[in-house]
């Protein structure tokens, strides 16, 4: 019967099919994994209670955006570096629980300002007008 030698050509080739699907999934993975950074390690020789530092970027190619919209800090004494390798100038300013404070506006150049944080959620935008509108802004946790 032809129609019966059809399906089973049919079957044949299914089956061929599946037996050609090798999926390898197991890569055992050797990578070092044992270096996580200790959490609560004091650091040599501070003044009590290292500060922390935070880096936040504006968008390389000059576009209204951060790199980065979530930063963490530890609470104590921040730094926030702002890097702008653009042509657009930007600062970036840390607004909240009483603090407001702002680094100065520059252009392909870098600015930081050190705040004294405690923990709860700031705001981190950049206070040149209409930036933050455009979505040059973050959240800022400190614990
Ligand atoms: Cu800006």
């Amino acid at each position: 019967m032809l129609v019966l030698g059809l399906a089973l050509a049919c079957l044949a080739l299914v089956a061929a099919g599946c037996g050609g699907d090798d999926n390898n999934d197991d890569n055992s993975s050797s990578g070092a994994q044992g270096n996580s950074a200790g959490s609560s390690e004091p650091a040599g020789g501070g003044g009590g209670g290292g500060a922390s530092k935070v880096k936040v970027t504006a968008d390389p190619g000059g576009a209204l955006k951060w790199e980065q919209t979530a930063l963490t800090a530890k609470a104590g004494k921040v730094t926030v570096t702002m890097d702008n390798e653009s042509s657009v100038p930007h600062a970036v300013e840390v607004e909240g629980n009483g603090v407001e404070e702002e680094t100065k506006t520059v252009t392909g150049d870098s600015a930081s300002l050190t705040v004294d944080l405690k923990a709860g959620k700031y705001e981190f935008y950049c206070p040149v007008d209409g930036h933050r509108q455009a979505g040059m802004e973050g959240t800022l946790t400190v614990q």
